[in-house]
């Protein structure tokens, strides 16, 4: 590839709400060859764009979410956010906030199979879709296709117990996870139970990769807990891009805007103050199969 063409890439594929390539922060732990984490390479607004979309949009019908229509209406089913948003009564409105726990995209994961149903795909988010590719490019896995999204919801005080991700057919694959609110304790282990692990801190902003030698490695989230910043409300520190010209036009530029309003911005806010996000995204198949 010439300069021009990676300068055409780098310029014409940045999704909207990055800090520019040259202030990120990438890191490798020695012991976990294949796991790097990039320390918050979001905006402020970028962050609110993420949190805004993984509350409102993501879990919206058909996509699928934790809750089921034994214990939640049918608008709650498919309209979680609406349903939050507009309770009035306080304990139902905390019933509400904490029972959702995860939504899923594009092929969606079948939590009894343990395996992605083929039959079972929505149109994954062509945003997340375009983010995704652009880390992957960055960081060297230029084929990367994201099919497939979980997103965690971790109200203060959750976890999630000790598990390998190994469903996909594509272990090559990278896996991206970003990580928005309160912050996680983040454990990773290696392709068995028996090694110990090592800790580290997920901050809001946080993208972390799982590949190579890391891709298959037990992890587990023991903890979540209060952050001391708040990025998501950081206006002074973060250099903002003026023009969205140069950008790539997956992201909804209305939401993008509706973000930097207060009121609009109040009840995410309220959501994110106790609660952290995950975006997990994972290539299913073979590139060769998707062609
Ligand atoms: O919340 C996280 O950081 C990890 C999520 C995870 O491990 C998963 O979705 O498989």
């Amino acid at each position: 590839m010439n300069i021009t063409e990676l300068h055409m890439r780098e310029y014409l594929n940045i999704p909207i709400g990055l800090r520019p390539l040259h202030m990120w922060r990438c890191y490798m732990l020695k012991n976990h060859p294949g796991l790097l984490v990039i320390r918050n390479p979001f905006t402020f607004t970028g962050q609110r764009y993420w949190i805004a979309r993984s509350l409102r949009d993501y879990p919206l019908a058909p996509n699928i979410v934790n809750l089921d229509a034994k214990h939640f209406s049918s608008n709650t089913v498919s309209d979680w956010w609406r349903e939050l948003h507009k309770c009035t009564e306080k304990s139902i409105a905390h019933r509400l906030k904490t029972s959702m726990r995860w939504t899923t995209l594009g092929y969606h994961y079948n939590w009894d199979t343990k395996a992605y149903d083929e039959a079972m795909h929505t149109l994954f988010p062509i945003d997340l879709f375009s983010l995704s590719q652009y880390f992957a490019y960055v960081l060297g896995f230029p084929n990367y296709i994201p099919q497939a999204g979980i997103i965690n919801y971790y109200p203060i005080g959750t976890c999630l117990s000790g598990h390998t991700d190994h469903s996909e057919l594509n272990h090559e694959a990278p896996l991206f996870s970003y990580s928005f609110g309160q912050t996680a304790i983040f454990l990773i282990g290696q392709n068995t139970q028996e090694e110990q692990p090592s800790a580290l801190f997920l901050r809001s902003g946080d993208v972390l990769t799982m590949s190579r030698e890391s891709r298959l490695c037990y992890h587990a989230v023991p903890r979540v807990m209060k952050t001391q910043k708040e990025p998501w409300n950081d206006f002074l520190t973060i250099p903002q891009w003026k023009s969205k010209e140069f950008f790539n036009n997956s992201m909804n530029f209305e939401l993008y805007d509706q973000v930097t309003d207060t009121c609009f911005w109040m009840p995410f806010n309220r959501y994110i103050a106790d609660s952290r996000i995950n975006i997990n995204v994972r290539q299913v198949f073979s590139s060769d199969d998707c062609l």
